[in-house]
């Protein structure tokens, strides 16, 4: 309910209440409710109590029992403030089409006020400083500021600052808004170069697929101003998110590429060397430039490369900012903007919308506001908004963070430049998000072969008729006398000239294709080869630096009182690293990362519940028992060490995971680790994994070393919580993509991390983690382990004699163990047990060497998961040439039984069949 609405009918002791906490302290109302006392107060209307401590019964009664003008005057206020709460429902923001009906509810009459009281003048004018003014003076001045051009939605923020500063900006300073000449000289540039760009385009490659910007080209200036007050108010770089609407015009009209490599992807003269990768259609590539805003600040622009899937680039864009803020800019945000472009289909309806809003404001994930423009040209390839959204707009999702949103017309590219001004100053200002919904048309189909006639035939009759916002822009500036048509008419020839000149270059020598340029940060590395994967780096660190970090992890402040359980953890770790030798797996784990903070690399860990470790083994960050206070032990190991940064993510996987992937490719010198909370919650995070992190480098030239660890094994837990899917990582692995790790031993694991630095290029690991395992008494490697060597792919059995073996079991993971306990009860020499810490990259030589002792052999590959899941038939294929045979659980529909005792009899089944002679 509107906060005067029910005013009217209120007790006097309410209004008495109000009045006397803003006698008291008047900082606690509104400012709405802070002004209507002030004004009442001082006002001639209030004279009779003007000295007194109250407001005068005689008042209060009016107010409450009369229809009398004190009525009336609430009345106005309250009319006041639903055009500052709904006056955005009746903005003129739709270039084409009448706005729908959503009950504005802001006719007089919905105040009890009538014509009759038009020409009254009220004291409540005074709230929107129009002391004096009738009625209707007030509600042309309100019509102009809320029914413009622009639909400010900010009525629901409750920050008093973030209030105090968008009113005066909205209704001071936009009723005023008049862009110098030069910038509208620069406005009207900027729209002639995405016009007449996509015309050109649109002529010269008749049919072929570009997802124009056009009926939406108001977005170059948009984006122009935000880099020019963005720059000007310190921002040195810009990171941009955006899918395939306008993409190519964003390319070349602001982010330079050259019209000579975009003319030259559209001509595709020459096949492309595919050594460096696969490439991917020319409007999914990313680019970064130097460029200089219109008012000569130096700034870096880089747009994300993003894949067909919708809106899922925007956590990768901001997970590359938070990177880049922390390497480069000190931590302050206010030197790096992201800007994330969407459609108004995909961001109504990409559940990981929400999730990246939600990440907002969290310690782990803020990137100090994102400034969001949705390119609403209010269809979904076929799909009508009516059909795409129950909100009602395709922004809604903001409002969980109370960001404002500027609903602008499209055709109106000085409002819209007027949103694009405020939208920096806000960010900028409060490090908070921002939404420009740039309400706009698409002048063809979906894409440039499609019709879109088939589904919104009256649209597209008024959208056929409709001049471009150039035309509209430009009979404006002639109109109001600020250009001569003469030269637009140049401009328009000039900029086409230029693009004919492009393309005849081209023509005649096509550019080749050019791979993205390599950010910085990773010229000290290089792509692999296929035999860097013949063995690892040697990534063992002295017993001295483990010592150090056992010293910290065992070390509390003073006076610091962990829990009782925290207490025995502690001893254990003692006896580990100063006693017995015989490290855990969480202990190698914690090691792995300490020696990487001592390398002065940082660590950044991030998933749901890892500080502690969903199975409670982690303890990085401990917590005292009577003052919560956290305790990071890995961040006391030295002076000058580096960070560890490990938080707690929201219940998200999809975009925490874009996240972590962004910022590994934004900083090839850190190890960043995703984890899960059990291995198959990494389905969610499916197009991460398939567009981004399986596929970056072949498709963008873009690598990065981000860990997943994935809890894996077959426990009797039932089908969700069994296996993390291995078959899925292996079928994307390929070209040496990424590792894939199903590791045994604590030691394997701190060299498996310890490795991703240490290469000189960077591959994405993904481990098959344990579960039970964390707490098994043969899961613990000697130090000594830790102290030398490098990272085991394949791990030979020590137990038998090649002679004497009949049987050769390959296997990986907790499998091992199992198949141990049954040889070494039997005592079965029989049967050697071969263990792949790495199935991929296929460590074959390492293999081959192995089981070239064991030449008269039977082979079987032996795995816990169903025969159609695990590694089986990948194993299948790269064992082609050898006569392996498999033992697995038959294959099923489900990953895993939901009854122990069913799972305890296959298990048991297995090893039985493995075993058997
Ligand atoms: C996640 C996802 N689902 C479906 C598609 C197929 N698709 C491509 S564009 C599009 C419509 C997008 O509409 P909108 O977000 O409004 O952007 P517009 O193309 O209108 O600019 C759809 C459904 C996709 N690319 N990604």
């Amino acid at each position: 309910m509107d906060k005067f609405s029910y005013i009217s009918n209120a007790h006097g002791d309410y209004i008495e209440g109000l009045y006397q906490t803003y006698k008291s302290n008047p900082s606690e109302l509104d400012a709405q409710w802070q002004k209507f006392f002030e004004g009442f107060e001082f006002s001639k209307t209030f004279s009779e109590g003007a000295q007194a401590n109250t407001i005068p019964t005689s008042v209060t009664e009016k107010i409450v029992n009369q229809q009398g003008d004190v009525s009336k005057e609430l009345a106005v206020a309250t009319l006041i403030e639903a055009y500052r709460n709904r006056g955005h429902l009746l903005a003129n923001t739709n270039p084409v089409r009448k706005r729908k009906d959503r009950k504005p509810l802001l006719a007089i009459s919905d105040f009890g006020l009538s014509d009759s009281d038009l020409n009254s003048v009220f004291q409540a004018a005074q709230l929107v400083d129009m002391n004096g003014s009738t009625l209707a003076q007030v509600i042309d001045k309100l019509t102009k500021i809320y029914q413009s051009s622009i639909g400010f939605e900010v009525g629901y923020i409750r920050d008093v600052d973030q209030q105090n500063w968008l009113k005066q900006k909205i209704e001071k300073e936009w009723p005023q808004f008049s862009p110098s000449h030069e910038q509208k000289k620069r406005i009207f540039k900027k729209l002639n170069e995405a016009v007449v760009f996509e015309n050109f385009l649109h002529t010269k490659y008749v049919g072929q697929k570009r997802f124009s910007l056009e009926g939406g080209e108001t977005s170059i200036p948009v984006l122009d101003f935000i880099f020019n007050s963005g720059a000007k108010l310190g921002v040195k770089e810009f990171v941009i998110g955006m899918a395939h609407r306008g993409r190519l015009n964003v390319l070349a009209s602001t982010i330079g590429k050259t019209y000579e490599q975009i003319f030259s992807e559209f001509e595709g003269s020459a096949i492309p060397d595919l050594t460096m990768g696969d490439g991917d259609v020319k409007y999914h590539l990313g680019y970064t430039s130097d460029q200089t805003t219109m008012e000569g600040h130096p700034v870096h622009l880089k747009l994300c490369p993003n894949p067909s899937h919708l809106e899922a680039v925007n956590p990768t864009a901001l997970g590359f900012v938070r990177a880049k803020m922390a390497m480069q800019f000190d931590n302050d945000y206010k030197h790096i903007l992201p800007i994330l472009i969407h459609g108004d289909a995909a961001n109504a309806g990409q559940g990981i919308v929400y999730e990246v809003t939600q990440m907002a404001k969290l310690p782990g994930y803020s990137v100090g506001g994102t400034i969001h423009l949705i390119i609403n040209n209010q269809v979904g390839f076929t799909t009508d908004f009516d059909d795409a959204r129950s909100s009602s707009y395709c922004t809604d999702v903001a409002k969980i963070i109370e960001a404002p949103v500027l609903h602008v017309n499209g055709d109106d590219p000085e409002a819209a430049v007027f949103a694009a001004i405020l939208a920096a100053e806000y960010r900028q200002k409060f490090g908070a998000d921002v939404l420009i919904d740039l309400v706009c048309y698409r002048r063809h189909g979906h894409n440039e072969s499609d019709e879109p006639k088939f589904t919104q035939p009256s649209l597209y009759n008024i959208i056929a008729k409709h001049p471009n916002p150039r035309e509209i822009y430009k009979k404006q500036l002639i109109e109001r006398g600020e250009v001569d048509a003469d030269l637009a008419e140049k401009m328009d020839k000039e900029f086409r000239d230029l693009l004919q000149e492009r393309l005849n270059m081209v023509k005649q020598t096509p550019l080749p294709y050019s791979t993205q340029k390599l950010d910085n940060e990773w010229f000290a590395l290089r792509k692999s080869t296929p035999e860097d994967f013949y063995s690892s780096p040697s990534t063992g660190v002295s017993k001295d630096i483990l010592e150090k970090i056992g010293k910290a992890l065992i070390k509390l402040p003073e006076g610091f009182k962990p829990v009782k359980q925290i207490e025995k953890v502690q001893k254990e770790r003692e006896e580990m690293v100063f006693e017995t030798g015989q490290i855990n797996w969480a202990v190698a784990e914690l090691m792995a990362y300490g020696s990487i903070l001592l390398e002065k690399k940082i660590v950044r860990i991030s998933g749901q519940d890892v500080q502690r470790g969903t199975f409670s083994h982690r303890h990085a960050v401990l917590r005292d028992s009577v003052t919560n206070f956290p305790y990071n032990s890995l961040n006391f190991i030295e002076e000058n060490q580096a960070q560890l940064s490990i938080y707690n993510s929201l219940l998200s996987e999809y975009a925490v995971l874009g996240f972590e992937y962004g910022y590994s490719t934004a900083n090839p010198h850190a190890l960043i680790v995703w984890e899960a909370q059990f291995g198959d919650f990494a389905n969610g995070a499916q197009v991460m994994i398939d567009q981004f992190i399986a596929s970056s480098e072949s498709k963008w030239r873009q690598m990065h070393g981000l860990v997943l660890l994935l809890p894996h094994g077959y426990e009797g837990q039932g089908p969700e919580h069994s296996s993390a899917r291995p078959e899925r990582f292996l079928q994307l692995a390929g070209e040496y993509n990424m590792i894939v790790a199903n590791i045994t031993t604590p030691a394997n694991f701190f060299h498996a991390l310890r490795r991703q630095l240490a290469w000189p290029f960077r591959k994405p690991l993904i481990v098959m983690s344990p579960k039970s395992l964390l707490r098994h008494p043969k899961v613990v490697s000697d130090i000594k382990e830790l102290t030398e060597g490098s990272f085991q792919e394949v791990i030979a059995d020590g137990f038998v004699k090649p002679k004497d073996v009949k049987k050769v079991l390959l296997c990986s993971g907790k499998m091992y163990f199992d198949l141990l306990e049954r040889q070494q009860t039997e005592q079965r020499k029989d049967v050697a047990i071969v263990r792949l810490e790495q199935l991929f990259p296929f460590p074959e030589k390492k293999l081959n060497e192995i089981l070239s002792q064991f030449k008269n052999s039977a082979l079987v590959w032996v795995q816990e998961e169903p025969e159609n899941m695990g590694a089986w038939s990948f194993i299948l294929r790269q064992l082609r040439s050898q006569n392996v045979q498999v033992v697995a659980r038959k294959e099923s529909a489900s990953p895993a039984v939901g009854y122990l005792k069913v799972h305890n009899q296959e298990q048991l089944q297995i090893i039985d069949s493995a075993f058997a002679k």
